[in-house]
């Protein structure tokens, strides 16, 4: 049975006596990036902290739009020369910070993760790879220091492990304890049925027919083990939408029978490719792995990349990796 290592004294007694905290996470931030920002901003608030919360965006996307406002978009030397601590949150490698990598790296910087892969940064880390999202991590951070969890913080919490579980989908055998949690956070008022109209709803028509789309263009290579699917350039004027149809292009493409690794190639410029990678849950196939050997990372299961290469020498690159390791 899994249960999470101890948080080392050395952290807890940093975030008990530091008095001024930049809480920062990864570009393209996602519903688990954002509400952990927002949850452990709420935790040193509620310890009597000054708190900033700073991110390199963009925040397009609809369900996160009107959040943009609450976070910064760089660190002013007037900020850096207070000596504040910096957090940083569900991020497993400097370069996912953006601009900010730059103007925090002189900081004192500790990390609260959950990526499997990237290398080791930041002074001091807390890293649980086994936990389903990084929200769960600061839930035993409220724990650990006896912070206490009101409704709002109990959303925030929540949102961040429906949005890294699928809604609860990429749980596997034994593992309890995520349940127990989460248990715990609608019994303090948060309604799982409202959450999921949060993560799933808002979107627009131009969303729906880009997915469409990118579906239609899907590939299917190595006798159906792999898929891919494509975006380029003139799809953004195409389609208007802010949305990522990503997850959803994903959930469908791993649906089709025998299909281990779904690949997904974004054409952002001319040199420019960004790249979407999952397994499935029966394939042994590490694609966080192989998202790192192409200067990305994320998990086993699901990783990216961004590419600094043409889509078409990405896509050639990318189709004789796969081969080479199925
Ligand atoms: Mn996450």
């Amino acid at each position: 049975m899994f249960t999470y290592p101890p948080i080392d004294e050395e952290i807890l007694n940093l975030l008990r006596t530091r008095e001024e905290f930049i809480v920062i996470g990864h570009i393209s931030p996602d519903g688990d990036c954002l509400s952990s920002q927002m949850a452990m901003s709420s935790l040193l608030l509620k310890m009597g902290k000054t708190v900033h919360m700073a991110n390199a965006g963009p925040f397009d996307r609809s369900e996160i739009a009107h959040l943009r406002a609450d976070f910064l978009n760089h660190i002013d030397e007037n900020l850096k020369s207070r000596d504040p601590l910096v957090v940083v949150v569900d991020c497993s490698a400097p370069e996912r910070l953006g601009h900010l990598a730059q103007e925090i790296k002189d900081l004192t910087t500790v990390i609260f993760d959950h990526h499997s892969s990237g290398e080791q940064f930041g002074t001091y880390r807390y890293i649980v790879s086994r936990s389903v999202s990084t929200t769960l991590i600061i839930m035993q951070l409220y724990q650990a220091l006896g912070v206490e969890i009101t409704q709002g913080i109990a959303e925030h919490l929540f949102f961040g492990f429906a949005t890294d579980s699928g809604f609860f989908r990429f749980i596997n055998a034994y593992r309890g304890e995520t349940l127990r949690m989460v248990a715990d956070l609608v019994d303090l008022g948060v309604s799982p049925n409202m959450m999921n109209d949060r993560m799933t709803g808002g979107k627009s028509l131009g969303y729906v027919k880009y997915l469409g789309k990118l579906i239609d263009r899907s590939e299917s290579y190595f006798e159906g083990r792999l898929m891919i699917s494509s975006s380029c350039l003139e799809d953004s004027e195409t389609y208007i939408t802010t949305d990522k149809p990503s997850d959803a292009l994903y959930s469908m493409l791993l649906s089709v029978k025998g299909v281990e690794v779904v690949l997904f190639f974004k054409e952002i410029s001319a040199t420019v490719t960004e790249v979407g990678f999952r397994s499935s849950h029966q394939s042994n196939f590490d694609v966080g792995a192989l998202a790192e050997s192409f200067g990305g990372g994320g998990h086993k299961k699901a990783a990216g990349a961004t590419v600094q290469e043409n889509i078409k020498i990405v896509k050639a690159k990318l189709l004789k990796a796969v081969e080479d390791l199925l």
